[in-house]
């Protein structure tokens, strides 16, 4: 042993350390720290506090600083070679903003390895919770910040995305604007990412490209805060904003807090953080074209790599940073493991049952469907949560459970159309990727072959990977992605699952029905039921 790379992730839910070897190409030890249960104080509900019905959801960067100290008392108590990591990086839930004062950075350089971080940095921030990706209720600021940009394909341009309400600059605006005494008392505005990087390195961290496009700061091409985009959000925000680096360049050594305290090398090398999304697509090895992911957390995400700059005009989707430099495409979903879980407790169910439940209906559930708003949704924007069914029982137990993964990725395909390649191979991650019927009905609507990982935490495995990356780079040992992905990640394949081709004008038709329902229902379009009941007359004529 003696090569080993830490792979951190703050996840909406939990924190979880990934330690590979890389010598070996192993993971030799993965934990996670459940935010509701380890830290049961902070009342959380599947690590967020909702302030304000579904629309403000919140959580506390103070929570996130307790679990990294219990994560690693752990790599402690379970005697790990924490001497022998040699870099570490991090992942974070992409668009939280983190508000902090004048004391943060002050309060960083000295901590005191007697004490934990969370009674440390308890006086040094002006927001005491952060907004997170769950959080909608910024139309408004949206609109202001859209308007001031010339509109939206103006700001599609500029920034890479429409604005969103989750995104961080209508989420900064929207604290101006509400608080303007405590946004003057905030000194630096971190995002999630460069908020735990700063907590590592000891001192301000920047954030890196993959992390920042999703703010609406980021001029997408240059790389650099934009001038308009700051203008529109907030008066004097560029000073309250880290700068921007790419997410391969090695920004220091470890604080002393974490050598004392845990006993890391202090050479260890920090490389900055970037968000979950960016992470997964080197976690799950995604460094060329024609291959998806899709990633099944508590937000699902449709994202593909990009070697140019290549922007939706829809307004839907999203362009980020890679990893590598280059781009990468991402959609994101709002009703994803929670409205799994909604269908799942409404009858009782574990997820076995679940899964063999869904074995016994047929691919199109004979037109039965749903609309899955549980939540209020990003794709397509859906600000008051409803459940729409057509041809489909509330308590219909087997077509629900159905219903529900069928629609979650009708969905997908239906709103990942504008990135026109269609996938060859979709790599499927988080939580949910576990579920090998899940993926069945993946591979069957998208018609492609699905490859299942062992591993589902590819946010924290691509932290890692990042790390090795720049590792070996820093000392004049270039490795390729290839290199590193294919080596590190042949040895965690596991399983491929194939499309039936049986189902493939199904769901091609199938596609049709669902988006006659969105349109129906979310824009008075035409009434989907002739449509439903030619669809049901051609593959099930017997029912
Ligand atoms: C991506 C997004 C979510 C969060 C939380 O744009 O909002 O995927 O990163 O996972």
């Amino acid at each position: 042993m003696g090569s080993l790379f830490l792979g951190l992730d703050c996840s909406t839910q939990s924190m979880t350390g990934i330690i590979i070897d890389f010598g070996s190409n192993k993971i030799i030890y993965k934990d996670s720290i459940n935010f509701d249960k380890a830290l049961p104080h902070y009342k959380t509900q599947n690590g967020v506090i909702i302030i304000d019905s579904e629309m403000v959801i919140h959580s506390y960067p103070l929570m996130w600083l307790d679990s990294l100290d219990l994560l690693f008392t752990r790599f402690v108590q379970k005697n790990l070679p924490i001497k022998d990591i040699k870099e570490i990086s991090g992942s974070g839930q992409q668009h939280g903003t983190v508000y902090l004062n004048k004391n943060f950075e002050k309060k960083l350089k000295s901590l005191s390895s007697k004490e934990s971080l969370s009674d440390q940095l308890f006086g040094c921030f002006s927001r005491k919770t952060s907004p997170i990706w769950m959080d909608s209720s910024t139309s408004q600021q949206c609109k202001e910040i859209r308007d001031s940009l010339g509109g939206m394909e103006a700001t599609i341009k500029i920034t890479g995305s429409n604005t969103f309400e989750r995104f961080s600059g209508p989420q900064i605006r929207k604290f101006f604007q509400e608080e303007p005494d405590n946004y003057k008392q905030t000194k630096i505005i971190h995002l999630v990412s460069s908020f735990l990087a700063s907590i590592l390195l000891g001192q301000n961290a920047p954030i890196d490209h993959g992390d920042g496009a999703g703010m609406n700061l980021m001029n997408i091409k240059t790389k650099e805060w934009d001038p308009r985009a700051l203008n529109a959000t907030a008066p004097y925000l560029k000073e309250k904003l880290p700068e921007l680096l790419p997410s391969f360049e090695i920004i220091g050594k470890i604080s002393r807090y974490f050598v004392e305290k845990y006993g890391f090398d202090p050479y260890t090398l920090v490389l900055p953080w970037s968000g979950d999304n960016p992470n997964s697509l080197i976690g799950v090895g995604l460094i060329e074209k024609r291959k998806a992911a899709i990633s099944l957390g508590t937000s699902d995400t449709y994202f593909g790599y990009l070697d140019q700059l290549y922007l939706d005009y829809n307004g839907e989707g999203h362009v980020f940073g890679a990893p590598t430099g280059d781009y990468m495409s991402l959609i994101c979903y709002k009703n994803g493991a929670l409205a799994r879980e909604k269908i799942k407790n409404k009858f009782g169910l574990k997820w076995k049952k679940f899964s063999e439940l869904l074995t016994k209906t047929p691919p199109g559930n004979q037109g039965k469907l749903l609309l899955p708003y549980f939540l209020p949704e990003i794709v397509p924007l859906v600000l008051n949560p409803k459940v729409y069914r057509f041809g489909l029982d509330e308590d219909d137990l087997k077509g629900n459970i159905r219903a529900i993964i069928e629609s979650q990725f009708l969905s997908m395909r239906l709103h990942s159309e504008w990135i026109e390649e269609k996938p060859l191979e979709i790599y499927a991650t988080g939580g949910a990727s576990a579920n090998k019927e899940i993926l069945q009905v993946l591979a069957n609507i998208f018609n492609s072959k699905v490859r299942k990982f062992e591993t589902t935490d590819s946010a924290a495995l691509g932290a890692a990977l990042r790390a090795v990356r720049s590792y070996y780079d820093f000392h004049n040992e270039t490795k390729t992605w290839k290199e590193i992905v294919n080596t590190f990640l042949t040895s965690q394949l596991s399983d491929f699952i194939l499309p039936n081709d049986d189902y493939k004008d199904l769901y091609d038709d199938m596609v049709e029905l669902y988006k006659k329902c969105e349109v129906f229902v979310l824009r008075n379009g035409e009434n989907p039921e002739p449509f439903r009941q030619k669809f049901i007359k051609k593959y099930f004529p017997n029912e």
